[in-house]
């Protein structure tokens, strides 16, 4: 692997944000709480996200949690902050109670660039759906998986349940949350539930290696790629994703450019002279 030099991009309270070339690293640093998050966490998350997305250097985005902490222990993320849970919700500085993470989980699905999931230690609760709607997990052999929202009273019916079902099949998927128990890296990898299992020392490394292998790839045949594959889950919206893209390869080409060159020159459009291809 070549070594990279990771650049922090902004002061954040929550998160780190570092870029190197291609990858944006996104660090969820709460390590006192497990990497709970509370509602500025997730609009940390999701500012990060929005600027890799909007970076054309970024192909890949790496999320991962803080550790470990000064108990030796890691985590990913422990869901949300339960500290702060007020009756609607999280609390956030002003006492309004948010859901935010929601929108960051469709967030990531729909970011046109790859997100993978760098997992050691503890990915539970709200937190374990966050590296569920990553493209990828790789995870380290001390990572631990696990629902929980039944025993502390919340639950995810969204992605956490249905997109779960999707990955592991409908039988673990309800054993999972309905009896709350914790699996291994090793478990999660016979499930399909994650890619790889690396020990804790080499994560990064490995993250880091899968994303160099992606950055040689297509940007727009991934970006498709993640489209279609959103798309058979996502009904609507997934499709829309999916024309999105289909709009823009459109646009990249000489017979929509005519379209609109003939609207600007005040002539009829000369689509003749492309095929209709077989
Ligand atoms: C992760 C666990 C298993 C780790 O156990 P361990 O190693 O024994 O550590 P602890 O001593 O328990 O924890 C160390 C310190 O960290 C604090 N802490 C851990 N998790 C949280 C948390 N989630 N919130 C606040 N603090 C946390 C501990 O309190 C402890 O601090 P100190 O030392 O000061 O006592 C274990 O910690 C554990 O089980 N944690 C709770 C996991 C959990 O239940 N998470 C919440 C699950 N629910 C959600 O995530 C909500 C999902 C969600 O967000 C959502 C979904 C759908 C729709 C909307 C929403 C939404 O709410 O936005």
């Amino acid at each position: 692997m070549d070594s990279v030099h990771w650049r922090q991009v902004h002061n954040y309270t929550d998160i780190l944000y570092h870029k190197t070339t291609g990858i944006a690293k996104i660090t969820i640093n709460r390590p006192h709480k497990r990497n709970a998050f509370r509602p500025q966490t997730i609009v940390e998350m999701s500012q990060a996200f929005e600027d890799a997305r909007n970076d054309p250097t970024i192909g890949v985005v790496l999320l991962t949690g803080a550790g470990p902490h000064t108990d030796g222990k890691y985590a990913f993320c422990a869901g949300g902050d339960q500290s702060i849970r007020g009756e609607a919700g999280y609390l956030d500085e002003q006492g309004v109670a948010r859901l935010n993470v929601l929108d960051l989980q469709r967030q990531i699905r729909s970011l046109p660039k790859v997100v993978i999931a760098l997992v050691a230690g503890y990915a539970i609760g709200g937190g374990h759906v966050l590296h569920l709607v990553c493209d990828l997990t790789i995870a380290a052999e001390n990572a631990i998986f696990g629902q929980t929202g039944p025993k502390v009273g919340s639950f995810d019916a969204g992605f956490g349940a249905s997109y779960l079902a999707r990955i592991v099949g409908q039988k673990k998927a309800r054993e999972i949350w309905f009896l709350c128990r914790q699996y291994t890296a090793q478990e999660a990898l016979a499930m399909g539930l994650v890619n790889a299992v690396v020990p804790v020392e080499a994560l990064e490394a490995e993250g880091i290696r899968w994303a160099q292998e992606i950055l040689s790839k297509s940007p727009l045949a991934i970006r498709c790629l993640k489209a279609a594959f959103n798309a058979d889950c996502d009904g609507q919206a997934g499709l829309q994703e999916l024309a999105g893209n289909a709009t823009l390869l459109y646009y990249l080409t000489q017979e929509s450019a005519e379209g609109k060159t003939a609207f600007l020159e005040k002539r009829p459009p000369n689509f003749q002279q492309f095929p209709w291809r077989p």
